[in-house]
């Protein structure tokens, strides 16, 4: 049977098909290897997605004036460090996009953060290896957990800059973590302390009702 011979539906049949599977391809659709690869839909399942940012804390936002910074990085690891925030700085510099979703149920898509990479930072400090656990300790009392692999992933930032901006007080200044395939409660503002364990610690939430992990597409919010 020549091409000719088919009935023209089934031609313009094919060719939809062909065009779809080519926009999947586009897209990177099935992709795996991150949890948002290739979503054709970013926004995760209860969330609405917001323009504005809000401010979520405690009650307190330390006021941690530049010269009194301090990032102590320790626990199970070869090289423990305390930096001041000028000696933060002066690392390896990295920018990066990613999307915030909150357990309150708003996303804000496309925040431009500049920081020093969590990557970075394993390199430096290298952890042993039988850490299992990393954990978080802020100027406000907070506290918030995450597995090594989540706390090692390639978007992971200590980030001092949104938006080409100084991190702003309420925004966790001078220094926060975003972690962003976790959702935002996982991401400490006013952070001093990491620490490389072997066993896990439930931070403030985590003690409270909050899911030990939070992935957004999951939707890992109470446990
Ligand atoms: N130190 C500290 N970090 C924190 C919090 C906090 O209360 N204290 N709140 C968490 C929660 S619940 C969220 S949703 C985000 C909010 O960050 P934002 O205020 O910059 O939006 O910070 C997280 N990090
Ligand atoms: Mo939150």
């Amino acid at each position: 049977m020549s091409d000719d011979d088919k009935p023209p539906e089934i031609e313009g049949a094919k060719e939809k098909l062909i065009r779809s599977k080519e926009k999947w391809a586009e897209e990177g659709r099935l992709l795996t290897g991150r949890p948002d690869a290739g979503r054709v839909n970013r926004l995760p399942p209860g969330q609405r997605l917001v323009t504005n940012w809000p401010v979520l804390d405690l009650g307190a936002q330390p006021d941690v004036k530049p010269e009194n910074w301090r990032l102590r990085i320790m626990g199970l690891v070869e090289n423990p460090v305390v930096y001041t925030l000028d000696e933060f700085l002066a690392l390896p510099q990295q920018e990066m996009v990613s999307d915030i979703h909150c357990v309150t149920a708003w996303s804000r898509y496309d925040n431009r953060w500049k920081g020093v990479t969590a990557k970075a930072l394993l390199e430096i400090v290298k952890p042993k290896p039988e850490v299992k656990h990393v954990l978080f300790q802020s100027y406000d009392g907070y506290t918030t957990n995450v597995a090594l692999e989540v706390f090692a992933a390639d978007n992971v930032l200590l980030a001092h800059e949104w938006e080409g901006q100084k991190l702003t007080r309420e925004h966790g200044g001078p220094v926060r973590m975003v972690i962003p395939d976790w959702y935002f409660w996982k991401s400490p503002k006013w952070v001093t302390r990491i620490e490389f364990s072997a066993t896990d610690r439930p931070g403030f939430w985590e003690v409270r009702g909050y899911h030990n992990e939070g992935d957004p597409w999951k939707e890992e919010r109470y446990s």
